[in-house]
This record gives C-alpha cells, sequence and structure tokens, in this order.
C-alpha cells in the first residue's frame, strides 16, 4: 500500500513533496510529515509487532529492514511494587536489531535514501545513531559516514559502526559541533543527512507509541522517557496524535522528558517557561547518548509536553546509577545510562509528588546496556580470587 503523504513546516504550513531532499522550511523552521490516516482499520490488534506492521502510517515505498520493532513490554512487577505503583511497563528498546530505538528511524531513513537514489548517508552522532545508520546502511549498500564527538561516545557503539563499515570521522567538540558539521556536508555534498531533524526518521519512531497502544489495548496516562535532540519524545507524540486523529483512541498520554542535569536546556526551557531555547554551551553528564546541548527538535519536543499536559524533568548522574542497578536487579532489564534516566525521573517525580501511583505509566528504556559495559565496570571493584574449595565456596554462598 502507498501512504499518501507530504511535509509541512510546522511554523509556516508551507508544503513539500515527498521527491524533494528539504530538511528545513525555507522559512528556517523544521519540517514534519503528515499522513493520510485512513490507511487501516483493525492494524492494532496486539499480534507480530514490528516496525512494517504500521506501513501504512509510514510514508516510504521502498524497504530497508532488519526486523526492528516488536520489542516488549515488560510489566515491572518488582519495582511497581517496591515503590507503590500499580500499572507501570518498561517499554525496552534495547532489544532492536543496533540494541537502541534508533533503529525504527533508520529502517524508514534509510528506506527513504534509497527511494530518494541517495549513495551516501552520514549522521552526527552521541553513538547510538552512528551505530545504527552504519548497519542499515551496509544492509541498504549505501555508503556511511559517521560524524562522532571524539573521545565522548560508549565503546559499544563505537565498535558497531566500525564493524558495520562506517567511515568513522571524530569531531573535535560536543555532538552539536558534530551536528553542525554533518548538516553543512550534507548541504554541499551528495549525501542525503539521517539525523532526526531528518523527519522520515521521526515517522518510524513514532511506531513506539503505536505498539505501545498495540501491546496495552488502552493509551497510557504516562509516558516517561529520556531527551537528548529531543526527536524521541516528539516522534512518540506524534504517534498518539495520529490514533486519535484516525479515531483508534480518545485521549492521550502525558509526555514526560528526562534530561541529565548537566545537559538540560529543555529542562529549562520548560522550567523557565521560555518561547525559545538556549543552548547549553558545554553539556556535560555520564549518560553519553543524551550529552546534547542544542537539541535540534525542541520545537516539537517543547509542543509535545506542553500540548500533553507533561513535564520536564533533570536527574543526577548519581541517580541516573543508581536507577541503573534498580532496574537491572529488580526487573533483569540492563539498560544504557541515559535510558536509566526514565526510571531516574520517576523516582524523582514521585518523591516530589508531582506524579500519581495510580496512573498507567510507560518508561521507555533506549539502549541496551551493553552499549556501556564501562560505565560499570569501572564503578566497581570485583573481589580477589579465591581457590574453588568447599570451604570457601560455602561461606561465600552464605550456608
Ligand atoms: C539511548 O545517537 O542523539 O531525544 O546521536 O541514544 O531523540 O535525541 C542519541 C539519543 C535517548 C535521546 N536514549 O533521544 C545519537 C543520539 C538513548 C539515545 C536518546 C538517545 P532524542
Amino acid at each position: 500500500m502507498i501512504t499518501m503523504h507530504y511535509l509541512q513546516c510546522i511554523s509556516c504550513g508551507n508544503r513539500y513533496e515527498p521527491d524533494e531532499i528539504v530538511y528545513r522550511c525555507s522559512c528556517g523552521s523544521i519540517l514534519e510529515a503528515v499522513i493520510d490516516l485512513d490507511g487501516a482499520k483493525n492494524i492494532f490488534d496486539g499480534n507480530n509487532m514490528s516496525v512494517w506492521k504500521y506501513q501504512p502510517f509510514l510514508p516510504v515505498r521502498r524497504r530497508a529492514s532488519l526486523n526492528e520493532g516488536g520489542t516488549p513490554l515488560y510489566p515491572a512487577e518488582n519495582l511497581k511494587r517496591d515503590i507503590g505503583y500499580r500499572r507501570l511497563y518498561v517499554k525496552n528498546e534495547g532489544e532492536n536489531p543496533t540494541c537502541s530505538f534508533k533503529d525504527r528511524g533508520m529502517t524508514v531513513g534509510v528506506s527513504k535514501a534509497m527511494e530518494l537514489g541517495m549513495k551516501k548517508v552520514a549522521c552526527a552522532s552521541t553513538g547510538n545513531t552512528s551505530a545504527s545508520l552504519a548497519a542499515y546502511s551496509a544492509h541498504a549498500a549505501l555508503s556511511c559516514y559517521v560524524m562522532i564527538p571524539s573521545g565522548k561516545i560508549a565503546l559499544g557503539k563505537l565498535a558497531q559502526a566500525i564493524v558495520y563499515g562506517a567511515k568513522v570521522i571524530p569531531i573535535k567538540g560536543n555532538f552539536d559541533q558534530a551536528l553542525e558539521a554533518v548538516m553543512e556536508a550534507s548541504r554541499r555534498f551528495n549525501i542525503y543527512l539521517l539525523n532526526s531533524i531528518n523527519p522520515y526518521r521521526l515517522e518510524g519512531q513514532k511506531t513506539i507509541a503505536y505498539e505501545i497502544f498495540d501491546q496495552l489495548q488502552e493509551v497510557p496516562d504516562r509516558i516517561i522517557l529520556p531527551v537528548g535532540n529531543a526527536g524521541n519524545i516528539s516522534a512518540i507524540w506524534k504517534g498518539f496524535k495520529e490514533l486519535k486523529a484516525a479515531g483508534f483512541i480518545d485521549r492521550l498520554p502525558v509526555m514526560t522528558g528526562i534530561q541529565a542535569q548537566g545537559s538540560m536546556p529543555m529542562v529549562r526551557m520548560f522550567a523557565e517557561e521560555l518561547s525559545e531555547l538556549i543552548p547549553e554551551a558545554s553539556p556535560e553528564t555520564v549518560a553519553t547518548a543524551i550529552r546534547i546541548g542544542n537539541p535540534v527538535s525542541w520545537q516539537k519536543a517543547i509542543n509535545a509536553v506542553r500540548e500533553s499536559g507533561g513535564l520536564m524533568e533533570s536527574v543526577t548522574d548519581d541517580e541516573i546509577l543508581a536507577a541503573q542497578r534498580t532496574l537491572a536487579s529488580r526487573e533483569g532489564i540492563f539498560v544504557e545510562p541515559a535510558s536509566a534516566s526514565s526510571v531516574a525521573g520517576l523516582l524523582k517525580l514521585q518523591g516530589q509528588g508531582a506524579i500519581d501511583e495510580d496512573e498507567t505509566t510507560v518508561l521507555v528504556t533506549t539502549g541496551h546496556g551493553l552499549k556501556d559495559p564501562n560505565v560499570v565496570i569501572d564503578s566497581i571493584q570485583i573481589m580477589d580470587p579465591v581457590d574453588g574449595d568447599m570451604d570457601t565456596m560455602r561461606t561465600l554462598v552464605g550456608e
């Protein structure tokens, strides 16, 4: 089925046809895809979940897929008892092909690159975007260039980009400088840009909302997720709004975005009720995935939070690392630090009385813990080796 769609400026409403390579409106603002939602009526049947299950809502004709999406929605039974919640779920996006939610966006974005006949693709990345783009461009036989902030990406993500065959280009500076470089390079050279300013990326990521509804068969009261470049919160909100516009649901969840305290321009914007984002010059956090000072989708994201009656909150690195341990040791779900900020945010907001234990809440955990093993290994000391005799064993296992 070919879906009808066009790109539209979120500020002035200007329209662009799908065969144009355009990321920004001529007025300077950013674009989003508008979809004809009459595509499919009985699609949300709780079965066979994947990004491409929702093809009628995806604005591409080609398909570069590695079987992304269809990630589990875990009822967090232990955690919810610990903290007195009634319905608490973890949507674990670390269980995608390259172990982050970025795969949902890349399957659609790289499909679009193929459709447009582009041979080269590129992105700036704090790690996961580059790992994902590297994999999908390998699958689609495109040349891939990834610009990363030098020295500041998790080891697992770097290994992925290398082994999938991308050209890894370290940029002096942080993610924001890398993004500027890649945006300029894609303007000048014949390269398709696959950062989340590209609206097709967000079209794939909106399927997180579709899947949550498909799995729960209802709309949760609240979604909590980490915010970096602010694409994912925008995408999930768009997904729910489309479900409502098409008549599948009659209410919307409250969007709750979490940033790290050393990297929180969106939290400031929300708290101070600003109308423009003030970028943070030197973002710093253990959650390197969301070490981003100038989020490109801030307009979409602040709309999502404000329209939904939501919140933006910050958490400290210590809170993030503690939450990572809690989720792993209580639920068996190992996520990277950025993802653990969802859990840390929930705990902080609950402590403040800002959210309600009766709500049906979904925590989106965006990337796998093994992406960044150092953050765990460096924080512990393993005991000295012992002899394997049974006297020692008996003591150690507490018999
Ligand atoms: C695990 O890879 O920006 O708010 O360049 O890897 O949509 O940016 C990663 C972002 C959350 C934030 N969790 O999502 C990149 C990059 C994880 C991430 C985010 C990222 P956005």
